[in-house]
């Protein structure tokens, strides 16, 4: 096995090389041997100089995740970045890749920094619900100054390497890195210089932007902890000896290392990365897209694949369709464009990926054609048929559908092990989910290459299996009407949602309903109505109120009116919900928040039980994935499932055995929920099981 870290004698110069694939993360391993090289590069005398480099692919990209779980010992990040401190000879880090929280921290404690020009730096610990914990909230505001520090720090967003150069981060971008590293170090030795970053002033603060800053950090968070403590360490570094605030820091960072939140955000970390493990197959290689369909998902795909620089041909039904796809298209680009997100080159370039046409005809060479048109098997099947007579033998047939058998389409093309479903959740170019639902003949190589189209695209693919509504929808449903139930109960549209706001979702249900537009769904359920169980409750207020012809934001009116773009309480629809009430008997009463959140979890997770019993979803944490990045779960709360492991399954048990006693069919206990219970297990030992 290679050495994690080894000195390499080149010249004058001493190389320290980590190579502890994939990441090169700091293990206690790692800052071991790392402490140890910086004390050998001290004491060789034919040395004057270091270089802190890596191999493989990317600079250190932070501590260890997997290590947190574990108590601290052994060689700290803190002690690695002292022993830079220490060093009497100067040292420079070459990144490249990803360099990142204690990565990142190790380079700030070194004498200068270059990196590679498509090289990225970034604290992201917040986006496991850490800070950084080894300087870097006293390092980076003396080289950036606090405001950019605050705003790097509390985003944990990727900083491209022109902008670490220009906010003063690194010191230059080289192609090299390494030897531009050497150049840089023989020069600091040459000059007897050992430049560190803990000597430097604070620059100037403009205080007030500052501290309105700090103010809105806890506001954006939305019930995150992690934002709010790593901003109160950037604000140390205006008034606190540096000693002193990386004490502070650190006590910090141990407090959010052990506490629920960080411990849900890495258990989302790793459900992420779960959850887009290719299987053994082999991807197909995808170069041309098609899509049919230009609305607003078919749009929002071809952006999604013309962004990943994949060629895109759309295909809709006559000009003026098509025309307004292509138009659809650009008015995104020209926004981008305006706000400065994309350069004008990169305007044209994309634009350069996409072609427009009225025949399929046009989509003879894809590698992949997604069809993204309305909801209707007849048609679906339709498009499927045509495209089998047009296209390659091997080019895979995807349906967007969001509840559609996918079979049935399969049933219609030659070479049906081709066919499978991808989800994409609206707008398709920026939010994060896809589904991606493998069908009964869906083969291995197929599956493979959407899960690598999935990350191509920088998607978070979850695969599932064909039941309506897959892994989301499926979960949706079902715990909207525990938001239905508490509607008929005594509770307002604008309660729950204020309640299932409280608890950390991006938004409440009829928020996100009036602003996706209520037409959907009620089209679905007319479709689903001669198929439901006649004695489940049915709740029919968003009937009645799209019966009106309000359909949500788009029509001014929905669940609630919309004035000046604010949402506000329209006494025509709390008159729908009391009617409601009475037709059911009901008398109306108050409800709490609490009793909202806890009746929605149990909703979320006795489905969630049934789909992983069904097999429709291979893993629990393969469902927090899903309600995370395509429906607003808090995300510090680890996904539904996880956070019922947190809550005690029996507690989750006894909810879902009142809401049966109550509600009757539809709320039967899943008997995998049971089993767990009665045998003191929790999901997350399904998800160690595969
Ligand atoms: C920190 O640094 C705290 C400090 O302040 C110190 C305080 C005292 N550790 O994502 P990928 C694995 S907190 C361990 O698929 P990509 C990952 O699990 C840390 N393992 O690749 C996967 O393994 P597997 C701050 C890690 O190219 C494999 O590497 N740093 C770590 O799409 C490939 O990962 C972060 O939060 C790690 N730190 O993206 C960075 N990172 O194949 C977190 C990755 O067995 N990491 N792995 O499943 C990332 O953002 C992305 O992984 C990265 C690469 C951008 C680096």
């Amino acid at each position: 096995m290679a050495e994690l870290v080894r000195l390499e004698h080149v010249g004058d110069i001493g190389v320290i090389i980590i190579d502890h694939p994939p990441v090169n993360a700091l293990s206690v391993a790692v800052r071991e041997r790392l402490v140890a090289a910086v004390r050998a590069l001290a004491q060789a005398p034919g040395l004057r100089a270091g270089v802190l480099a890596c191999d493989g692919r990317t600079f250190i990209a932070g501590a260890d995740i997997r290590e947190f779980d574990a108590p601290p010992g052994g060689t700290t990040t803190h002690d690695v970045c002292e022993a830079l401190d220490h060093s009497p000879k100067p040292i420079v880090a070459a990144m490249f890749g990803t360099a990142l929280g204690g990565g990142l921290e190790v380079a700030l404690a070194c004498h200068a920094r270059v990196i590679a020009p498509e090289g990225v730096v970034g604290f992201p610990e917040v986006r496991i619900g850490l800070l950084p914990g080894a300087g870097g909230t006293q390092r980076l505001p003396r080289v950036t100054g606090a405001l950019v520090a605050l705003e790097m720090i509390t985003s944990g967003r990727h900083v491209p390497a022109a902008e670490a150069l220009a906010t003063g981060i690194v010191d230059e971008v080289a192609t090299d890195v390494r030897d531009a590293a050497m150049i840089r170090a023989r020069a600091l030795a040459d000059a007897a210089r050992l430049p560190r970053i803990r000597d430097l002033p604070l620059p100037p603060v403009n205080r007030a932007a500052f501290d309105a800053a700090l103010g809105a950090i806890t506001h954006k968070a939305r019930g995150a902890v992690a934002p709010a403590e790593a901003a109160r360490c950037v604000a140390m570094a205006l008034d606190t000896d540096f000693d002193e605030a990386l004490q502070q820091e650190h006590a910090a960072f141990q407090v959010l290392r052990t506490g629920a939140q960080s411990k849900a955000l890495r258990h989302m970390f790793a459900a992420d990365r779960a959850a887009a493990k290719g299987r053994d197959a082999q991807p197909w290689p995808v170069r041309h897209v098609g899509i049919v369909g230009g609305g607003t998902m078919g749009s929002g795909i071809a952006i999604a694949m013309a962004d990943a620089g994949l060629e895109v041909t759309l295909v809709e039904v006559g000009d003026a369709a098509m025309q307004a796809a292509e138009a659809r298209i650009r008015t995104v680009y020209d926004r981008q464009a305006k706000s400065g997100r994309l350069s004008a080159a990169a305007h044209a370039a994309r634009l350069a990926h996409l072609s427009f046409a009225t025949d399929v005809a046009a989509l003879r060479d894809t590698d992949l054609v997604i069809e993204a048109i309305i909801e209707n098997i007849d048609a679906k099947q339709d498009v499927f048929r045509r495209l089998s007579t047009v296209v390659r033998r091997d080019t895979i047939l995807a349906s967007n559908t969001s509840y559609l058998n996918i079979d049935l389409l399969a049933d219609v093309v030659d070479n049906p092990e081709r066919v499978l479903g991808l989800h994409f959740f609206s707008p398709a170019h920026v939010m994060r989910l896809l589904e991606i639902v493998r069908a009964g003949r869906t083969a291995p190589q197929v599956l493979a290459t959407a899960l690598a189209l999935a990350k191509r695209i920088r998607k978070q693919p979850v695969v599932a299996g064909i039941c309506d509504g897959f892994i989301g929808n499926r979960i949706f449903s079902v715990w909207r009407k525990q938001c239905d139930y508490a509607l008929e109960d005594g509770a307002l549209p604008h309660e729950v949602d204020a309640a299932l706001e409280q608890f950390g979702m991006a938004m409440g249900p009829y928020a996100v309903g009036d602003l996706a537009g209520l037409d959907i769904g009620w089209a679905q359920r007319k479709r689903l109505a001669a198929t439901r169980d006649a004695l489940e409750r049915y709740v029919p207020i968003a009937d009645w109120i799209c019966e009106e012809g309000h359909f949500g934001q788009k029509t001014g009116r929905g669940y609630y009116l919309h004035q000046d773009s604010k949402r506000v309480v329209d006494p025509e629809v709390t008159a729908l919900v009391e009617r409601a009430s009475a037709e059911r008997g009901l008398r109306r009463k108050p409800i709490s928040a609490v009793h909202i959140q806890t009746r929605v979890l149990a909703a979320m997770v006795n489905e969630g039980a049934k789909i992983l019993a069904e097999g429709i979803a291979a893993r629990p944490s393969d469902i927090d994935v899903v309600l995370v990045h395509g429906y607003g779960f808090p995300s510090w709360r680890g996904g539904p499932m996880h956070t019922a492991d947190a809550h005690g399954l029996g507690a989750i048990l006894n909810v879902v055995r009142s809401m049966f006693a109550e509600s009757g069919a539809g709320w039967q206990p899943a008997p995998l929920l049971e089993e767990l219970v009665a045998s003191n297990r929790d999901f997350a030992s399904l998800n160690r099981l595969g």
